[in-house]
This record gives structure tokens, C-alpha cells and sequence, in this order.
């Protein structure tokens, strides 16, 4: 047993293992996290964006990024498609996305439907007081499911972006009925397969009130649409100062969590990289994951959800598994079953320390060696900087994306 003094990390003792050491090599080798297509994208925030050289346009180039990511790190097996983005022809993109899995060695992973950018979503898709807007959203929803089920791919997931910027001026009440209605019918076109993850947000791009603004919203509404429906938990999306792990601890216990949209922030929904602001954060979360029961956490989906404006695309998504994998590997290094009689003895600082010293146990070595026992480069970042693919898609890309960028065109 560890004595939670980071001993644990120590690779090997004489050639044995610790247990701290066979913990973590266990949970790198499960650890998968899934890519946004849009994180290789020039994107920008409501201002403007500044061009990157070597971002992605289309389609083919996202899957060829995300697919030099997951060479590097061994651990991203699937890329998210957002279906305006990424499937312009909607169903008819299908075979194309079909062309660059096998292309590329990575599967489509969650299809995220777009109820945001068209201008009959001015006041809301499946909320919105106009049936026929509401109908469209419907018809698109069910197109995604349709496109999951095409590609194999198991989650719909749902961001619904509506809500109101002045009160009084929507009637919340009625707008929950019509988002069940709707959240019903597309729950039901789901394939055996297939769940449906719904995203909370309290705010942006609405700033009074937002239809699904949080966990218990979600919640309630998945368990009304049907079982195959959970809770998606995107970080950047509470208040300040919110316990995400608490949620996450409650969605485990009442089988509810589908998966995480994974990003950092300061002050709102920054989209940053995972662990750049606060890491013990992500430590904790990913310690209910790994504290709960195997049937509570089975099928829950990590997924990267981020927007890098001023980092490299490629570095920043780099970065961000690598950091990901870090804090899976310090979490893993807890001594479950110390913690767990310390804080049943309300040991208050001995169980404090167990935990911490996990924490700030330096992992890097450790997963640096796992890394190389398992083929893959030592030093992800390293190798994507000194390697040719950064070099030759700035070259090809380069001319494309020359010139301004205004906001999210
Ligand atoms: C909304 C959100 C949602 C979208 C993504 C682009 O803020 O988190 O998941 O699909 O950003
Ligand atoms: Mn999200
Ligand atoms: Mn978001």
C-alpha cells in the first residue's frame, strides 16, 4: 500500500513494480479522450480571429490533424464532427467521413447538431414559440441521429444554445414543454447503440435566462427523454467557484453522466487548455471517475471541447492530451483504499495529504517510460515540433489562410 507520501510514483523498486506505478500504467493504457474537429479550425471570439497558417478548412485536414495527435499520444482514437461544419450535405457527407476514418486510422466520435448559427435560430431552435423553426430543429436532429448511426458513431450530442436576453419577454414555463416534446421524438429515432448527451450552459449566447442552464436541468430532461439519454458536463459551463466534482460525484451515483466537454477558464466560458488555469481541478474530477464504481463511470466519454486563438492548433491540442494524461496518472496514484479509511476516522489532514500528495507528485518520468514501453514518442510535444507534419501542412495551408479573419465566419 502507498503511504501517500508519492512514493507511489517511484517506477520500480529493485525491478518490482509499486502499486502507485501499476495503477497508473493501468489507467494510461484505458485513458481516451476525444478531439474537436474545431479545435484545429481558425476560430476567434466575437471580435475577430487571427489567422493561423497550419488550421485546418476542411474536413479532411481536421482528420489528418487530429490523427497526428493521437500518433503522438497513443490516446485519441475519435474526432467530434459538428454537422454544419463538418458535414455541410448532412447524411450526404457521410461517405466522404467514411473515406477519412479509414484514411486516417481514427473513427467519428460524438455528432454534435448545430441549433445556433442559422438566422430562423434568432429566438431559439427547439424553444423557439414559431412551430415551424421548432420543426427544422427537429428535422436536423433527427438528420444527426441518422448520420450516428451511419458512421457507427454512439453519441448525439446536444448543446441547445437557447434561451432569452430580457425578462418577461419568453414564457420559460412553455418553452421546457416544448424542448420535452422534441427531446422526446429525437430520443426515440436513437439506434440501439446510440445515447443522446445533454450539454448544460447558463449563459452565452444568451444572457437572462438559458433553456438548459443547468446539471438538474439536463438531467431531468434526459430522464424524460428516455434512458438512453445522460448528462453531458463541459467544464467551462458553471458559475464561478461551482463544484464540478460534486456534480460529477452525483451524476455517477444516479447513472446519469454520459461524458465531459474538457477545457479550462478564468472568468467564463474561455474554452483554454485543459489544466492551464487550474489543474488540481481536473485532479479532482478525474478522481470521482476513478473513485466510483466500474458500472457508474462505463461508457462515460471524455472530450476535448476548445477554441485556441493564440496557441498553435496542433501544440495546443498536444498539450492538451499530454496534460489530460498527466492528471489521470496523479489521480490514479491515490490510494483509494488509505483515503477511504482516513476520512472514515475524519483523519482530516492525514486524508488531506493522502490526497494532495498524489497531486503533487511529479508524474512526467513515469509517464514518460510508459509512453516508451508502449511505443510512442517520449515527449509528444517534443517530437510534434522537431517531426515534418507541422511543416509541411503550414507549407500546403499557409496560402488559404492568409488575410483577416472576421469573427466566426
Ligand atoms: C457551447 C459548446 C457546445 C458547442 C461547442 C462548440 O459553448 O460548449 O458544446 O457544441 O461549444
Ligand atoms: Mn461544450
Ligand atoms: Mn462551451
Amino acid at each position: 500500500m502507498d503511504d501517500g507520501s508519492g512514493e507511489g510514483a517511484m517506477s520500480t523498486n529493485n525491478g518490482v513494480r509499486s502499486a502507485g506505478t501499476e495503477r497508473v500504467w493501468a489507467a494510461l493504457d484505458s485513458f481516451k479522450i476525444e478531439v474537436p474537429s474545431w479545435g484545429f479550425a481558425n476560430t476567434g471570439t466575437r471580435f475577430g480571429k487571427f489567422m493561423q497558417p497550419a488550421a485546418a478548412s476542411t474536413i479532411a485536414q481536421k482528420f489528418a490533424d487530429a490523427a497526428e495527435v493521437n500518433r503522438l499520444t497513443g490516446a485519441v482514437p475519435t474526432v467530434a464532427l459538428h454537422v454544419l461544419w463538418d458535414l455541410p450535405k448532412g447524411l450526404g457527407s457521410v461517405d466522404e467521413i467514411k473515406g477519412l476514418e479509414a484514411k486516417h486510422g481514427i473513427k467519428s466520435g460524438s455528432i454534435n447538431p448545430n441549433l445556433f448559427q442559422e438566422q430562423e435560430y434568432k429566438y431559439g431552435s427547439i424553444c423557439n414559440p414559431n412551430p415551424e423553426v421548432r420543426a427544422k430543429a427537429l428535422a436536423h436532429l433527427i438528420e444527426s441521429v441518422e448520420i450516428g448511426k451511419a458512421l457507427g458513431s454512439k453519441d448525439v450530442s446536444m448543446w441547445v444554445s437557447d434561451g432569452s436576453n430580457y425578462p418577461g419577454t419568453q414564457s420559460m414555463r412553455r418553452r421546457v414543454e416544448w424542448m420535452e416534446e422534441i427531446l422526446g421524438k429525437t430520443h426515440a429515432a436513437l439506434g440501439d447503440e446510440q445515447r443522446m448527451l445533454v450539454e448544460y450552459k447558463p449563459f452565452e449566447p444568451a444572457f437572462y435566462h438559458t433553456d438548459i442552464a443547468d446539471w438538474g436541468m439536463a438531467l431531468e430532461l434526459a430522464r424524460r427523454a428516455g434512458p438512453k439519454a445522460k448528462v453531458l458536463v463541459d467544464t467551462g459551463h458553471h458559475y464561478q467557484g461551482t463544484n464540478i466534482e460534486q456534480i460529477v460525484a452525483w451524476l455517477l451515483h444516479l447513472n446519469a453522466l454520459g461524458g465531459f466537454h474538457f477545457n479550462d477558464r478564468k472568468y467564463a466560458d474561455d474554452d483554454l487548455t485543459l489544466g492551464s488555469i487550474d489543474p488540481y481541478q481536473v485532479f479532482r474530477i478525474f478522481h470521482e471517475m476513478l473513485s466510483a464504481k466500474k458500472d457508474e463511470t462505463a461508457g462515460v466519454a471524455f472530450m476535448i471541447d476548445q477554441s485556441h486563438n493564440m496557441k498553435g492548433k496542433m501544440e495546443a491540442m498536444v498539450q492538451t492530451v499530454v496534460a489530460a494524461q498527466e492528471m489521470y496518472a496523479k489521480a490514479a496514484l491515490v490510494d483509494q483504499e488509505m483515503l477511504a479509511g482516513l476520512q472514515d476516522e475524519c483523519r482530516l489532514v492525514e486524508a488531506e495529504e493522502c490526497f494532495r500528495s498524489a497531486f503533487w507528485t511529479d508524474v512526467r518520468p513515469l509517464v514518460r517510460e510508459w509512453r516508451t514501453a508502449r511505443g510512442l514518442p517520449a515527449d509528444p510535444l517534443d517530437s510534434l515540433r522537431t517531426g515534418r507534419y507541422l511543416e509541411s501542412i503550414t507549407r500546403e495551408r499557409e496560402a488559404a489562410n492568409a488575410g483577416a479573419g472576421s469573427s466566426y465566419a
